[in-house]
């Protein structure tokens, strides 16, 4: 395959879209740049001292791990002074995120997750930042509102992840198909290595951390065990696996095929609505799945299609190929 480079990429196939503005290849260069530094330590967590607890508790209420801080740090610090962007918002962080009075504002909003799988970092387990970048709907000039923020995940203008694991790659979308491209260390380049991905449309993969069964209402469970029945309609059983890291999950159903579930569970009062976000999780994955074929969904409702009520709002999560999500929709609407 010929080495093409993301930004070669995004032009070649943007030429006459809005997002081959100089100021989203700004966006996407930073989003690269950050997942390049991201990745050094990443590599090197175990050498560097950097992994462990900071001491600290985020927003989500879970401990910090030095290696989040460290990535969320990186972050902030490129991406606030890229110049494309009006507000930053991320998972580990109560509030927006300002843009220093002294940079230059955009009418981009990033919305990312620093290191999703991090309760796997000293273990060695694939790990990854997840973003979303919105389009301001306020006029430019005027103060960030919480309108511009909560958009529900159809208005995306792009999305993707870096997932760092055996190799380091950034998997997006700007909505004409997902893109995968690796990086090559020997050159500090990503480049394109999956073209238009394209999830089965069918899996063989079920991914759920059925530990939690108990805190399950019955036909989740019913769900649940539609992919351990041989009788169901691919006539075999699925395979389990899950890694407890949902980049990791994701990207390998988003490539063999199969479907993730979080589901809504009665583990925590304090959470109904299962663990996982929205806007920094759940918007982001469902865009690519979408634009790869397939489907997302909180069990019963399009993920794309949810109005966000608050920043770090927590929903159900059931996404991967088309027809496994589609049946989960029908166990769960027949009860
Ligand atoms: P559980 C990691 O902490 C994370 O947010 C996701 O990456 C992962 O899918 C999920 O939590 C795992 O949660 O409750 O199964 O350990």
């Amino acid at each position: 395959m010929p080495q093409i480079t993301v930004i070669e990429h995004l032009l070649y196939h943007q030429k006459e879209s809005p997002m081959a503005t100089g100021r989203f290849t700004r966006l996407l260069s930073e989003m690269i740049l950050s997942g390049k530094i991201i990745n050094q330590e990443v590599n090197k967590a175990g050498l560097a001292e950097i992994l462990g607890m900071t001491g600290e508790t985020n927003v989500q209420g879970e401990k910090v791990r030095k290696l989040d801080e460290f990535a969320n740090r990186v972050l902030v610090h490129r991406l606030q002074r890229a110049g494309v962007l009006c507000a930053l918002a991320s998972e580990e962080n109560a509030d927006l995120i300002p843009i220093p009075a002294d940079c230059p504002q955009g009418d981009y909003i990033l919305i990312f997750d620093p290191l999703d799988g991090s309760s796997n970092i000293d273990a060695n387990v694939s790990i990854g930042t997840i973003f979303s970048i919105f389009r301001r709907v306020s006029p430019c000039g005027e103060p960030v509102s919480m309108a511009d923020i909560l958009q529900r995940g159809i208005q995306q203008v792009a999305a993707g992840y870096i997932i760092y694991g055996s190799s380091t790659m950034l998997v997006y979308t700007t909505g004409n198909g997902v893109h995968g491209f690796t990086l090559d260390p020997s050159i500090g380049e990503f480049l394109l290595s999956h073209p238009d991905i394209q999830i089965p449309e069918r899996g063989k993969i079920y991914s759920a951390n059925e530990g939690y069964r108990h805190y399950w209402d019955q036909p989740t469970c019913k769900a649940l065990d539609y992919f351990k029945d041989p009788n169901n309609d691919s006539g075999r059983v699925y395979r389990s696996r899950y890694i407890g890291s949902l980049v990791a999950d994701f990207h390998r159903n988003l490539l063999y095929g199969g479907i993730f579930l979080y589901p809504a569970d009665s583990k925590d009062p304090n959470h109904p609505h299962g663990k996982l976000r929205l806007m920094c999780e759940a918007n982001p994955l469902a865009l690519i799945v979408e634009q790869a074929g397939g489907m997302a969904t909180d069990g019963i409702n399009r993920i794309l299609d949810i109005q966000p009520d608050e920043l770090h709002q927590r929903v159900p999560l059931v996404i991967g190929s088309k027809q496994d999500v589609l049946k989960v929709r029908e166990l769960l609407q027949a009860g």
